[in-house]
């Protein structure tokens, strides 16, 4: 399986959940604004959505949506449990926490990364990421991670979300349980290992 990426970006969840279930997975980065790949591809031919993630699971089968891939990924080690058994309802929290990441975090980031934005959108961004964060800190002072006791899919995608506010100057001291969830997530060897593939950590020794 190859998954195409781009370095921090959200395809840095299934990179993570790749490490988490030691899949051998291929690489290939994408650079998001030439829509080239590092062998030279045009990214768009391969996905024609031109965004990442894509996961390549076979030639010519390819599958998109971060929310889709994570689940695909968990499937191939369903012994792993980083996904609830179908039908339980622990397996749709999960699908719930997905669908909230998705949505109501992934998306709200959109206009703070692009200098054009209005202002005004930038603000609104902030002030509705603010209730985000606010809700996920008091969800966080009673659960260890999202789902309870165990790290589990929506985990590695909430991670890789909200660690854009450290590229994005959001203070994320108003949120002490978020902080301690994000501390302990960021010294998992798998996204350990995940951010320094990427290059956003210098690799453990
Ligand atoms: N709906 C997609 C959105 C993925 C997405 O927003 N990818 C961003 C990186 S986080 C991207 O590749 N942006 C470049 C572009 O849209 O051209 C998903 O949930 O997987």
């Amino acid at each position: 399986m190859k998954l195409y990426y781009g370095p921090g970006t959200c395809s840095l969840a299934a990179h993570i959940i790749g490490h988490e279930l030691d899949l051998d997975l291929d690489l290939e980065k994408v650079d998001l604004k030439s829509k080239l790949t590092t062998s030279g591809a045009d990214y768009t031919a391969i996905n024609p959505k031109g965004y990442v993630p894509a996961l390549e699971i076979d030639r010519g089968i390819l599958l998109t949506e971060g929310p889709a891939v994570l689940q695909y990924l968990a499937a191939q080690r369903p012994e792993r449990h980083l996904l609830p058994a179908e039908g339980t309802i622990e397996r749709y929290r999960a699908l719930e926490w997905l669908g909230f990441i998705n949505s109501e975090l992934h998306k709200t980031f959109t206009p703070l990364w692009h200098a054009e934005s209005p202002t005004a959108a930038k603000d609104a961004a902030r002030a509705t990421l603010a209730r985000r964060f606010r809700y996920l800190d008091h969800h966080l002072a009673t659960h260890r991670y999202l789902l309870g006791a165990a790290f589990t899919l929506p985990d590695a995608y909430c991670f890789t979300v909200v660690n854009w506010s450290n590229y994005l100057q959001l203070d994320l001291t108003p949120y002490p349980n978020l902080k301690r969830y994000m501390s302990e997530i960021e010294t998992r060897p798998a996204v350990e290992a995940a951010m320094a593939v990427e290059g956003l950590k210098q690799a453990a020794q």
